[in-house]
């Protein structure tokens, strides 16, 4: 709905001034909490509580379904409009005929949330389409204007209902106003320019729409979720200061995400005042030794789109997912985990399968996610863990195994305080768990030869005081031999990745004396055969590395492998490693700067020794 005299009366009552189009990093010279950490804490403490949410992109877009004309889309199917680089007129005459919400679709995103354990959900108010699902007056391109019904408030109401926290995502973009960014720097349609267009009476918009959402008519909003910065798009481009002023006004208890900037990584790590909001967003990524200092969350796709496409029909499985929410867990993040409704808000089956299949999960294992905190270990060889306190000084653990030891023994690798009682977490009671110091750690003996649940199985283990864990090491397997991943390794003036979907881990952009460094366990000083896993491509000269370990060294060289995306592996030569904690050091000796070089896994195999 639109009032002009109510839009007025609201600019004038807020001192909207000119825009500063160019104080790109003035966002840096202020600190949004004048808060104590203290407080910060509580106001921090559900969401750190929760753990898990569930994201839902449900707009316009939906009804596209990832097709527009002759081309398809599996990927971010909500930048249909963009992508398939439609102008706002044609893409709102022909989607919003085609948008009919059916009646119920509130109350059914609400039960699914709930069964799987998310303990708060954030949804798409407006996304960079433009169109809003809240009652505004600001425009007619909203749901109350063309379907009669205020779908933000009865999703809002519908939330509420089953208890759960209200996150609201809203756009920093917008591909339907006229005086939006567009052109250069820009994300919107190619072709505009910012001739005609006047940024300021965007802001007032959008400040004004932020302000409905959020003035206490829709009740209260836990979470403000605002999507994105990029380049000059910015900080005070936003009028930052001034929004953020406006929302914490208007809800004092909201928590607010970190994308009215763009997060380079120094500001990620300017942890000291949290001007880039109050928790970072890493996205369809887990932060693979989480992010000091920092709160954050993850947010994450069941395949790769947010809105829904028809064409994006690989899933991660079930496990995947759990494995990813206790693995952000593990790290001290937050996992929002998100669906892409069908155009008439319904839920497709593949998605209820997988939240079913965590909700499952999540009744059995729940005290390992809610209320945790991430475990004292860099790595473990066979899973996760959680930790949390429990009161007169106890402390749990929680080991979320993935891989569950058939034979009934799980050693917990470098831990140094023998638990004083540990079980299974629905797992039979009567079962014993024998616990003593061995092999560098605690030997678990008297496991179920079953796990609890083929994802997970979580053994609670708990103690009178701090448990003390030493620095990780890579152990040899059975059979004596080593396998080093990139997450192993320290690494110095080259770059460490993770696995992403579709990628792998890896540790790239070598420089000549970059070094990564492992920490190893060896039992026995002896030769191994070494076997590295690269993938090259624009070497000239061939780079040149020396692996070393004391005084055993050996170098070897590197050549295209014939694109950055081809993994070979390649022989190394051997080399005698002595017994006891060592490290084993990869240096690069030379390469030249264009190369693209990505480092794998490192096998080392023990080589029979001649008589
Ligand atoms: C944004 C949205 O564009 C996307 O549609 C989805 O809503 C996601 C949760 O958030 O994704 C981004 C955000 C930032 C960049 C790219 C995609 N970026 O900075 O390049």
């Amino acid at each position: 709905m639109k009032r002009m005299g109510l839009i007025a009366g609201f600019c004038l009552l807020m001192g909207f001034s000119g825009v500063q189009v160019n104080a790109q990093t003035e966002g840096q010279e202020y600190i949004l909490n004048t808060e104590s950490a203290a407080d910060k804490q509580e106001r921090m403490a559900w969401w750190k509580e929760a753990r898990f949410g569930m994201f839902v992109h449900w707009g316009l877009y939906s009804s596209a379904e990832g097709e527009w004309g002759d081309k398809t889309f599996t990927r971010a199917a909500e930048w249909i409009q963009r992508n398939a680089n439609v102008s706002a007129d044609v893409y709102q005459e022909t989607m919003l005929p085609k948008f009919k919400p059916a009646p119920d679709f509130a109350s059914k995103w609400a039960s699914l949330a709930k069964q799987a354990g998310a303990k708060y959900v954030v949804f798409t108010n407006k996304h960079h389409e433009g169109f809003a699902l809240h009652d505004s007056t600001q425009t007619e391109y909203d749901a109350k204007d063309v379907t009669g019904r205020d779908l933000h408030k009865e999703v809002v109401e519908a939330l509420r209902a089953e208890g759960l926290r209200v996150g609201v995502y809203h756009s920093l973009w917008d591909w339907h106003h006229p005086d939006a960014p567009a052109g250069k720097g820009a994300m919107n349609v190619s072709g505009l320019t910012m001739e005609g267009r006047d940024l300021s009476r965007y802001t007032n918009y959008l400040h004004a729409q932020v302000n409905e959402i959020t003035d206490g008519r829709y009740g209260d909003v836990d979470v403000l979720w605002l999507d994105y910065s990029k380049g000059p798009y910015q900080g005070e481009v936003w009028r930052a200061k001034q929004l953020v002023e406006l929302i914490r006004n208007n809800q004092p208890q909201i928590l607010i995400n970190n994308r009215l900037w763009q997060n380079t990584k120094e500001q990620r790590e300017d942890s000291g005042k949290y001007w880039f909001g109050d928790f970072s967003t890493p996205e369809q990524h887990i932060p693979a030794t989480g992010i000091e200092g920092i709160d954050w969350e993850t947010c994450d796709t069941l395949n790769i789109t947010w809105g829904w496409s028809k064409h994006a029909v690989e899933f991660k499985t079930s496990t995947e997912l759990i494995h990813r929410l206790i693995d952000a867990v593990s790290k001290g993040g937050n996992y929002l985990l998100n669906i892409g409704p069908l155009p008439d808000g319904s839920i497709d089956p593949k998605t209820v399968e997988r939240f079913s299949d965590i909700g499952e999960w999540m009744q059995i294992n729940g005290d390992a996610i809610y209320g945790t905190q991430a475990g004292p270990f860099s790595r473990l060889p066979w899973g996760r863990a959680t930790a949390k306190e429990i009161g007169d000084g106890g402390h749990r653990l929680y080991l979320h195994v993935f891989d569950w030891p058939a034979n009934g023994e799980l050693l917990v690798p470098g831990l140094q305080t023998i638990p004083t009682h540990g079980s299974v977490m629905g797992g039979k009671a009567a079962e014993t768990l024998r616990m003593s110091k061995a092999r560098g750690g605690v030997v678990l003996e008297g496991l179920p030869t079953q796990p609890v649940h083929d994802a997970a199985t979580v053994i609670a283990i708990d103690f009178d005081q701090v448990p003390s864990v030493a620095p990780y090491r890579v152990h040899a397997a059975t059979d004596g031999s080593f396998d080093l991943e990139p997450a192993d390794a320290t690494v110095k003036d080259a770059i460490y990745h993770d696995h992403e979907m579709h990628r792998r881990s890896c540790i790239d952009s070598w420089k000549a004396n970059a070094e990564a460094q492992f920490p190893l366990q060896v039992e026995k000083s002896q030769s191994y055969a070494v076997q590295i896993e690269v993938a090259a491509d624009k070497i000239k000269d061939n780079a040149t590395f020396a692996l070393s370990a004391g005084e055993a060294q050996r170098s070897f060289e590197v050549k295209s492998t014939g694109g950055g995306e081809v993994w070979k592996t390649l022989d190394a030569g051997s080399i005698e490693l002595p017994s006891g904690p060592i490290t084993l050091t990869l240096r690069c000796a030379t390469i030249d700067e264009a190369s693209i070089l990505k480092l794998a896994t490192i096998t080392l195999k023990p080589v029979a020794s001649t008589p």
